[in-house]
């Protein structure tokens, strides 16, 4: 056991490595579908999915919501803040290295007492980085992508980068380049801005066009920071619509995109999608996903799941095997995840209080896509679903069709081709056929 847990202290005691076990496995503290060296199309499964843990829900939050208290007890808590982030730093690496997870991913402060002066909190942040550098080295655990939080001070009230007093963007600034420096010390793969009151709660008393030239000049000057300094990766948004703010700029992927392309910035600037964002959004998962893979901007996935009656962000683990699959799917086909990953922002609810609840969670989720990596894996490597799309589109491959695609026809001439031809007929899209297919690939 000792092998598994870092520090002086084991917080998950009579856990130990989480192993594979099949899916006959009636053993909740076992993987039924993720069996890390299997191949799936030529890499492994942890080569596919490149795992994250992260350190805010699993580690920080408590469970407190706005009618309740904290319900869960963390046993490495501690008055003293620095002995807190060590404790902390210790039970995360012991979690992400027990779960047989590569990656990890923080906000400044989840990791490292925050304080007001600028200096203290570089102080006490560069001192957990190097806490946190020896135990990627002792476990070869690895950083998915760092970030600060610029939402839950009171001084950010009114926004970060968007705010409408300048002292208050100074003061993000100095977050940003903290992390900037802390990502290239530990070897971050991305590093990822959401804007969670980069928005507005009312347009009456807010000048939208200056606010977003405002958060456009903040990320050049932190994307140029960051490449001075040897940050190679690239810079992921992360599009939420709203909740805390009622609006907010990188609306959803589509959004963030058309911003990044406005301002130039989409060369060093991907975005990291989170399931629950994209359905707040009216959108599924799939699709924000796609928007991103169709421009080349799929940097990174941030994995959980809403709930379909609510509509709020409840990031709860995901266990929805049909929109992992359609997610995995976007992912495979547009070739895998290059420096990105899954990251687990998903949280347990208030009510599941037993210390390895956080394990069953996360397997539960690992699973999950596991599944969904085989069975996407088999959709497109079959080829059947791919023909049934390709001849809804056949019409393009060869003839005016294909004049059309090559820029070779004018309007005019579209009129005289359709003059000339009877009124075309209906052809079927054939969705409940590749619904009852899907389900066949799933269950059969
Ligand atoms: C909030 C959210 C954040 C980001 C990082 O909804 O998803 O946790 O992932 O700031
Ligand atoms: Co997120």
């Amino acid at each position: 056991m000792k092998d598994y847990f870092i520090g002086e202290e084991e917080f998950f005691p009579g856990i130990g490595k989480i192993g594979y076990e099949g899916p006959k496995s009636d053993n909740p503290l076992a993987f039924k579908f993720y069996d890390p060296q299997k191949k799936v199309g030529g890499k492994t499964m942890a080569e596919h999915l490149r795992f994250s843990i992260a350190y805010w829900h699993s580690f920080c939050a408590k469970g407190s919501d706005p009618f309740g208290n904290e319900t869960m007890v963390f046993p490495w808590s501690d008055p003293d803040p620095m002995i807190a982030a060590r404790k902390k730093a210790d039970a995360a690496f012991e979690f992400t290295t027990k779960l047989g997870a590569e990656y990890y991913c923080f906000h400044d402060i989840d990791a490292a007492p925050d304080a007001s002066s600028v200096t203290e909190y570089e102080r006490n942040y560069f001192a957990v980085a190097e806490m946190l550098k020896s135990l990627q080295n002792e476990t070869g655990v690895k950083l998915l992508w760092n970030t600060s939080n610029m939402f839950s001070h009171p001084r950010y009230m009114n926004g970060a980068a968007s705010n409408p007093e300048f002292s208050i963007l100074a003061r993000a600034a100095a977050q940003v380049k903290a992390s900037l420096d802390v990502n290239v010390l530990l070897g971050g793969q991305n590093y990822v801005f959401w804007g969670g009151r980069e928005g507005y709660m009312s347009l009456l008393n807010t000048r939208m066009k200056q606010e977003q030239d405002h958060i456009a000049r903040f990320f050049m000057l932190a994307r140029d920071y960051g490449r001075k300094i040897g940050f190679t990766g690239p810079f992921l948004i992360e599009p939420k619509p709203m909740e805390p703010s009622k609006h907010q700029y990188d609306y959803d992927a589509a959004t963030a995109i058309g911003f990044l392309r406005n301002y130039g910035l989409d060369k060093d600037f991907k975005c990291n999608i989170e399931n629950n964002h994209a359905t707040l959004a009216g959108h599924t998962f799939a699709h924000d996903l796609q928007v991103c893979a169709d421009a080349g901007m799929l940097g990174s996935v941030d994995a959980n799941e809403g709930d379909a009656q609510n509509g709020w962000d409840t990031d709860e683990f995901p266990t929805n095997v049909y929109d992992s699959v359609e997610a995995m799917m976007v992912i495979l086909k547009m070739g895998g995840f290059t420096t990105g990953g899954l990251n687990f922002d998903a949280k347990l609810r208030r009510n599941s209080t037993d210390r390895e609840d956080l394990f069953i969670a996360h397997i539960g989720g690992m699973d999950t896509f596991a599944l969904a990596l085989e069975i996407a894996d088999r959709i497109i490597s079959d080829g059947k679903l791919d023909t049934m799309v390709a001849n809804r589109y056949r019409s393009y491959e060869s003839g005016k069709g294909a004049e059309f695609e090559a820029g070779k026809l004018t309007l005019a001439d579209l009129r005289d081709i359709a003059a000339s031809q009877p009124e075309p007929a209906l052809v079927s899209g054939k969705q409940e056929m590749i619904k009852n297919l899907i389900n066949q690939y799933i269950f059969g």
